[in-house]
């Protein structure tokens, strides 16, 4: 009897975690899946049309009628990519000058990739050079040569210092062969559409609604390196006796990183 017990906890536990991963993985995919479509749309109305048929006040409005599409993401934003000798024209062009994350002036570097476009739910973005954060830069960088969606490691994002992680999406001019190499990428690269998943509060609204929520803990991490779990998710300092657990596999569309979800349940079965 004890045994068919432990047997019956496990299989709940099992297709507990399964339909969590699942749904996680499916709310990511289709939030991809917009960001890429709006990647497309800046390189049709912003780089194919002359003069751009979007300008901030359009891409907040449009983005804010389409955040039900994003359902995972605080925002979406915007950043154009600009050389040092173009800085000046462009910040005299705009009227404003780039900021660092840390709000100082932009020091002397090799690019900037200031936010010129914003969601109205990440303003603070706005004139915000992405370089001068390591987690967005590396972003940034993997994104243009691989022309995948890219995602950071899980840490601590602006405005909410939430655990999240950053998507991004190279945008290039339109002139990109679809077989180009990764210096022909890089050299069309134009700019660089992403957001964040705020996957502390907006993770934490899509279990809550689950049935059995209040039965299992449930633990995300980026597994890239399967040596250094990173905490992406969840309770910070599980308990010690471990008991049942878990752990179900998690594809978030970057192929360059691995991330799986670990259940266990709140009190022995
Ligand atoms: N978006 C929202 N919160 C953040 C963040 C970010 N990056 N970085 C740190 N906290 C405009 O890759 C281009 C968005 C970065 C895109």
């Amino acid at each position: 009897l004890r045994w068919e017990t432990m047997e019956r906890a496990e299989q709940r536990l099992v297709s507990m975690c399964e339909e969590r991963a699942r749904m996680l993985q499916e709310q990511f995919g289709v939030t991809v899946n917009h960001v890429h479509a709006l990647a497309i749309l800046i390189s049709t109305f912003h780089f194919e049309k002359n003069p751009s048929a979007i300008d901030q006040d359009t891409f907040a409005k449009y983005t804010a009628r389409t955040s039900f599409e994003r359902p995972l993401l605080n925002g979406v934003a915007y950043a154009q990519r600009i050389f040092p000798h173009e800085k000046e024209t462009f910040e005299r062009q705009h009227g404003w000058n780039m900021k660092t994350m840390n709000q100082e002036a932009a020091p002397l570097q090799d690019e900037y990739a200031p936010v010129i476009f914003s969601q109205d739910t990440v303003s603070y973005l706005a004139r915000m050079d992405m370089y001068s954060g390591e987690e967005d830069r590396e972003n940034i960088l993997r994104a243009r040569a691989t022309g995948k969606p890219v995602l950071t490691n899980p840490f601590r994002l602006l405005g909410s210092n939430h655990l999240g992680v950053v998507l991004t999406f190279a945008v290039y001019r339109p002139d990109l062969a679809a077989d180009a190499s990764v210096e022909e990428r890089v050299e069309a690269t134009a700019g660089y559409l992403g957001g964040a998943f705020d996957v502390e509060s907006l993770v934490e609204n899509l279990l809550s609604k689950l049935a059995g929520n209040q039965d299992i803990l449930v633990n995300v991490y980026d597994v890239t390196n399967s040596s250094e779990p990173m905490a992406m998710y969840g309770p910070q300092s599980p308990d010690g006796k471990v008991g049942l657990l878990h752990v179900s596999m998690l594809d978030f569309g970057d192929p360059f990183r691995r991330h799986e979800m670990r259940c266990r349940y709140r009190q022995k079965p």
